[in-house]
């Protein structure tokens, strides 16, 4: 498989939290580079504060392209979320995603944009009307990043983190009733790992709507600390001819280096003999 590998930085964030590279986004360029990987994925923390011109310099430099731009830190700092009761806290949270896509589509990212936990959970009490309205946000959102050539990537994520999307069935129903071009199902095999009967198959419900994957062991280690069986989920990518990135999302532990080191030497081995 050809995929490109790519890796994810944070400029600053909780210890545990599965992103490899922390602080200085110029210098996790460099680090990508000098570990092999093709790509940065990086957690914008505020797009008024992101240093573009800086990045853009640094990424030809060192030969590093941008997989994917994740808006996760609006909801977890900000505590915006785009369907959200409150209409000004979802314009909010719109606005900010539409700025996330402008920063993509100036570092001309490979992939897209992540829309994890911003997309909110389902209310018991009224999912239909939930539906409609997430279905209309995604779309806006789909639609605005089509104008820039970048793609909506929705993350299926487990059932102890969000209510909704918890399988690539269930997800991919959502897109196919909402007819909803330019989003696409963005795996996770942590995720998978907890919430898929069958993780090759959940690949292959995703088929040609999978846009992206994040890759961690089933401990949210790097690939190669758990049990995780990589082969079958290589195998069922290469199955449904996935192009896109393979992204490193992972707990830095023992520590970075070993990390992200560990995770290119077990992904480039995998996937050379996929
Ligand atoms: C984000 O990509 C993710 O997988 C969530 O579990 C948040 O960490
Ligand atoms: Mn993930």
């Amino acid at each position: 498989m050809t995929n490109q590998l790519a890796i994810t930085a944070i400029t600053s964030g909780a210890k545990r939290a599965p992103l490899v590279l922390r602080g200085d986004l110029v210098n996790a360029v460099k680090q990508a580079a000098e570990w092999g990987y093709d790509a940065l994925e990086i957690h914008v923390i505020e797009a008024g504060d992101f240093p573009l011109q800086l990045m853009k310099d640094a990424l030809a430099r060192y030969g590093v392209r941008i997989s994917a731009i994740v808006t996760g830190q609006i909801f977890t700092r900000r505590h915006r979320c785009i369907t959200s009761p409150d209409p000004n806290n979802r314009a909010a949270a719109m606005a900010e995603v539409r700025d996330y896509i402008d920063i993509a589509a100036e570092l001309g990212a490979t992939d897209g944009i992540v829309i994890g936990w911003i997309k909110g959970d389902r209310p018991d009490s009224r999912q239909e009307e939930f539906d409609r309205l997430l279905a209309d946000q995604l779309r806006v959102l789909g639609e605005y990043a089509a104008t820039k050539g970048q793609r909506i990537l929705v993350e299926v994520i487990n059932r102890y983190e969000t209510n909704l999307f918890t399988t690539a069935a269930e997800l991919r129903a959502f897109l196919d009733k909402w007819d909803l071009p330019n989003c696409w199902i963005h795996m996770d095999t942590f995720h998978m790992n907890i919430d898929e009967a069958d993780m090759a198959a959940a690949i292959r419900t995703a088929g040609s709507k999978m846009g992206y994957l994040h890759v961690a062991d089933s401990n949210r280690l790097y690939p190669g600390a758990g049990h995780l069986n990589f082969a079958e989920v290589f195998a069922a990518l290469k199955e449904i001819g996935y192009r896109n990135t393979i992204s490193v999302e992972c707990i830095p532990e023992p520590d970075s280096d070993t990390a992200g080191v560990q995770s290119m030497a077990f992904l480039s081995k995998a996937l050379k003999g996929s």
